[in-house]
Formats: structure tokens, C-alpha cells, sequence
């Protein structure tokens, strides 16, 4: 496990952290010969050994999603109806897995962007007794997407594969939003505070208000009351975070603030996804954040914090219509 060797300095009860996605209670910690020995177990059929962080290849230090094929688990597109999208999972025999963990109340959490970050969505897909899983395809639109599926596999780790899918049609790029520490999302105000550094924890308290009324009764979703996603710019690496604090605990308020400790592997720009519910509703917050990097008030956005500066005609607006939840 690449996560457990940069996760070890801080491997606090609660503290949920980049890269290791879910199950970080399993795997924060120093890799075991226990562990290791598993993972032996896991790859040992197939052809996936070239991977084995045990013998040392890029993967073992690589952040989540980058890999369509790693530690033996495969993740292989399915023909699908036209509005379904199908994939499965194959093991070192090119068999469809059946058996998967449920962390944070699914067995399997499918999320996907463009790869230019818009269009973000988080949803769950069924699973079929073949090891097929279909969920309503969540690709909105034309573009080159990331499709990043996050699942544990009864008896191996944690694991989260990244495929590229194509949805054909006008190609309209997007650029990034300028970094901001505030935005909102379907009537509610979400602020960001804390200051990431590459390498090191940090804590990240979103802070969420409706018509300038702070939000107090925050509903769980997914065990926790929010779900925080970062997608890497430039290769879309992904990371998950999970609040310090969850709900029951004695300690987690239901808002109006939600604190992460989250971890960047790197510098470089990053687009944070923010999942909170309430009212009976999954909201998604966005912001973009440059680790290490200046202050959003600070600096003019475009000149210092965009490695690609916005096209002169193009919108500041992203995502729209593509974002939502299930
Ligand atoms: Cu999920």
C-alpha cells in the first residue's frame, strides 16, 4: 500500500486522510507483514505482480485513480444500454469480482469529471450477479471523462481505478475556476478555511450557510456529514477525504462546519468536491485550491495560480447542469 508508508506519521483514530479513500481505518498505519502477506495472497494469480508495492514499482507511491489495472483488479468497461453505464471489475484471472466490502454504506463508489474537472458526480451503481455494475449514466455530456471506481474487494484493500471514457459530440473545454475560498451551490454559501501543504496534514473546515443563516442540522450521507473529493489538474489523481468526526460520535456537530484533515501529495492545483446533504438533498461544493500557494484574495487569480490560464472567450461558469448525486 502506497497510502499506509505516507500516512503513518499520522495515523490518528479519526484522522481521514488523502489517498487512502475508504477503509483508512484499516490502512492508516505502518504496512504490516500481515498485510503485506494478503496482498501476496491477492496478486499472487495475477497479472497484476508488476504492481505489487512490495517490489518497489511507481505504483506503490503513486495517489489513487491514476491505474486502470492495479494489484491484480482490473477495471473493464461493459457495453450498456445508451443512458446506462456498465463496468466490471476483474481479478488476475480476468474474472468479474462478486464479493465487495461495504465501506460507507456501498460497495462501490463510482465518481466522474471531464478530464478539464467539470462535471463532477458521485453515484453508486448496482451490482449484478454476473459482477456487472449499472447505474444511470452520469456522463453529461461530450468530452473525455474520468471514471474512477472506489471499492474494496472482499479480502484485498482498498483500491481505486481511473479509466478514461469518451462520450462523443462538440467538445467545449472549461476552464478552471480561479481558486476561491467561498462559493455556492443551490442556495447555500460554502467557505473554505485552512492552508494545505504539499506533504504534510492540514485541516480543512468547510463552512456552510443559507441565506446567511448558518446550517445546523446537516443530515448524514454516506455515514459522515460530508464527503470531500480532490482531483489533481493535469492527470486527475484522486484523493478522498472523510471529516475528523463522524456522526453519533459525541464530539461532530451537524454543521455548520465540517473539518477534514486531508493530506496533498504534491504542489499544483486542485479542484475539491464538497458532498453534504441536507434538506433531503445531496449538494456538491467546488472549489479550486493551490496548495502552498497563495491566498485567493491575495494575488490576482489568472496570474499566479493557473497553469492554464482561461481561454479570453471562455465562461468563468463550471459544471452546471452535469453535477448532482445520487
Ligand atoms: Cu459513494
Amino acid at each position: 500500500m502506497s497510502a499506509p508508508l505516507k500516512l503513518s506519521g499520522f495515523a490518528l483514530g479519526l484522522a481521514a486522510v488523502f489517498g487512502a479513500a475508504y477503509g483508512v481505518g484499516r490502512v492508516a498505519g505502518p504496512v504490516t507483514p500481515a498485510a503485506e502477506s494478503r496482498h501476496d495472497d491477492t496478486a499472487t494469480a495475477g497479472h497484476g505482480d508488476t504492481d505489487h508495492p512490495g517490489g518497489g514499482s511507481a505504483a506503490a507511491h503513486l495517489p489513487g485513480g491514476l491505474l486502470v489495472s492495479d494489484r491484480g483488479y482490473t477495471l473493464t468497461p461493459v457495453a450498456a444500454p445508451a443512458g446506462e453505464f456498465a463496468f466490471q471489475i476483474t481479478d488476475g484471472d480476468g474474472r468479474p469480482v462478486t464479493a465487495y466490502d461495504v465501506a460507507h454504506d456501498k460497495q462501490m463508489h463510482l465518481i466522474v469529471a471531464r478530464r478539464d474537472l467539470s462535471g463532477f458526480r458521485h453515484v453508486h451503481p448496482e451490482l449484478g450477479p454476473d459482477g456487472t455494475w449499472r447505474v444511470a449514466s452520469p456522463l453529461a455530456g461530450p468530452g473525455v471523462w474520468r471514471a474512477f471506481a472506489d471499492f474494496t474487494p472482499t479480502g484485498g484493500d482498498p483500491l481505486t481505478l481511473g479509466i478514461d471514457v469518451t462520450v462523443p459530440g462538440a467538445l467545449t473545454s472549461r476552464p478552471l475556476p480561479a481558486p476561491a475560498t467561498s462559493t455556492t451551490v443551490d442556495g447555500y454559501t460554502v467557505t473554505l478555511a485552512g492552508d494545505p501543504q504539499p506533504g504534510r496534514t492540514a485541516e480543512l473546515t468547510l463552512t456552510i450557510s443559507r441565506d446567511g443563516a448558518p446550517v445546523t442540522d446537516l443530515e448524514p450521507y454516506l455515514g459522515a456529514y460530508g464527503h470531500l473529493v480532490a482531483l489533481r489538474q493535469g492527470d486527475l489523481a484522486y484523493l478522498h477525504v472523510h471529516p475528523d468526526g463522524e456522526p453519533g460520535d459525541g464530539r461532530t456537530r451537524p454543521g455548520p462546519a465540517v473539518t477534514f484533515l486531508a493530506e496533498v501529495p504534491t504542489a499544483g492545483t486542485y479542484r475539491l468536491y464538497l458532498d453534504f446533504k441536507h434538506g433531503g438533498a445531496v449538494h456538491t461544493a467546488e472549489f479550486t485550491v493551490v496548495p502552498g500557494g497563495a491566498h485567493a484574495e491575495d494575488v490576482p487569480p489568472a496570474a499566479t495560480h493557473a497553469p492554464n490560464p482561461p481561454a479570453p472567450t471562455g465562461s468563468a461558469e463550471h459544471g452546471g447542469p452535469g453535477h448532482g448525486h445520487d
